[in-house]
């Protein structure tokens, strides 16, 4: 059987660079996919056209979405951002929504595909966000490496995440300081944190569109939950 292609979006973290963290591209192949990093300017008939080419996307992360995306004015506590990656996410994801392509967004890309859909985000956790069921405050962005698990999640009843993953609650990685504030239209929140952070989003009305704030790459050599998630991705994008 044909290897399904992955589009992979670009990072431009390092000035005069494009690129994405090795995990990303490891975690598809292990999973049978090719994957294929995107360039930054296709322009708007490219992107239709990267859209019917590819057999599947997955929005990487990386740095903060631009606040006036979701007409907020940029705090004090708002990070970098990428307006141009920004562009080509957004255009992109309403191309792959239209023709209902598999979409794996992760971190940064939960948020964007949030904000595409006229949703926002906590530009700052820590500053912003006050945990419910009196729970502290969770270190959403750990300080220790990314390969090791720091919080629990819980994933919800009849979620597609629950079902690929198999079980209701897993530890995962926490890699961000923004989240979901208000959720983007036609998305379901299908995983919280213990302090009540939205920790994944999915479409009813796509075969398959998911969106995580952790980092199952960094985790899936480890973990068969996590390993499951890129498991169906694929094989989702070899339908
Ligand atoms: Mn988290």
């Amino acid at each position: 059987m044909r290897k399904p292609f992955i589009a992979v979006t670009p990072s431009t973290d390092t000035p005069g660079r494009y690129h994405v963290s090795a995990p990303y591209f490891e975690s598809l192949e292990r999973a049978g996919a090719i994957p294929v990093l995107l360039p930054m300017h296709p322009g708007d008939d490219g992107i239709k056209e990267i859209a019917n080419s590819f057999d599947g996307f997955l929005f990487a992360g990386g740095c903060d979405a631009a606040p006036y995306l979701y007409g907020e004015e940029t705090l004090l506590c708002c990070g970098e951002i990428q307006p141009e990656r920004d562009r080509l996410e957004i255009a992109l994801y309403h191309e792959i929504k239209k023709l209902n392509k598999p979409c794996l967004a992760i971190c940064r890309g939960i948020q964007i595909i949030n904000v595409a859909e006229g949703g926002s985000l906590y530009q700052d956790i820590p500053t912003q966000f006050k945990p419910e069921n009196g729970s502290g405050m969770l270190q959403h962005r750990q300080v220790f490496a990314a390969n090791i698990p720091s919080q629990h999640v819980k994933l919800e009843e009849g979620s597609m995440v629950r079902q690929i993953m198999g079980t209701d609650v897993i530890s995962v990685n926490s890699h961000h300081h923004q989240a979901v504030k208000k959720l983007g239209g036609g998305f379901e929140v299908t995983a919280r944190s213990l302090d009540g952070i939205v920790e994944a989003i999915e479409r009813k009305d796509m075969s398959f569109c998911i969106g995580v704030q952790w980092h199952p790459e960094q985790l899936s050599s480890q973990m068969k939950e996590e390993a499951a998630l890129f498991n169906a991705f694929v094989k989702a994008c070899g339908k």
